[in-house]
C-alpha cells in the first residue's frame, strides 16, 4: 500500500470511531397509496463491533416489526423475527426479498420525497443497547 492510501485509510478509521458503532447506508421507505396501512423500510446496516438489530420504531407508524422474507417451497413468506444478526464489520442488507423493517399502522400515506424518521435499536455482544437514528427517504421503488 502506498503512503497516500495509508493516510486515507487512517483518516477513515478515525471518522468511524468518532461516531456511533453502527452505520446505515441508503435508507428508504416504499411509498404508499391511500388506505394502505403498512409499508417496508430498507437499508444497509454495518456494525463495526458486531451485534444484532433487536427492534425499531418510527413516529409515522403505530409499530415497526423486523421481518424476514423467504421462499418456503414456491411461496414467498414474510414473518417477524426477534432480531437480525449484524456480524462485525459486515454489511447486512435490508431489502425486498430478505430482511426488512415493516411499518405497521401508518398514520398517513407515505409520499415520495418525504423523510421518514426511524430509530433502530442495536444490541452489542455485552447486551448494551444503542439507538441509531435514521432518516429514510420515501420513494416508489429502488
Ligand atoms: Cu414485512
Amino acid at each position: 500500500m502506498n503512503r497516500t492510501l495509508t493516510l486515507a485509510a487512517l483518516a477513515l478509521c478515525a471518522a468511524v470511531s468518532a461516531q456511533a458503532q453502527v452505520r446505515v447506508d441508503d435508507p428508504w421507505v416504499r411509498t404508499t397509496v391511500p388506505e394502505q396501512k403498512s409499508t417496508g423500510a430498507f437499508m444497509a446496516v454495518t456494525s463495526a463491533q458486531g451485534g444484532k438489530l433487536v427492534s425499531a420504531s418510527s413516529p409515522v407508524a403505530t409499530s415497526v416489526e423486523v421481518h424476514e422474507m423467504k421462499m418456503e417451497g414456491d411461496i414467498m413468506r414474510m414473518r417477524a423475527v426477534p432480531s437480525v444478526p449484524l456480524p462485525a464489520g459486515q454489511r447486512v442488507d435490508f431489502k425486498s426479498g430478505g430482511y426488512h423493517l415493516m411499518l405497521l399502522g401508518l398514520k398517513q400515506p407515505v409520499k415520495a420525497g418525504e423523510v421518514v424518521p426511524l430509530t433502530l435499536v442495536v444490541e452489542d455482544a455485552a447486551g448494551k443497547r444503542e439507538n441509531v437514528d435514521v432518516r429514510a427517504v420515501a420513494k416508489a421503488a429502488p
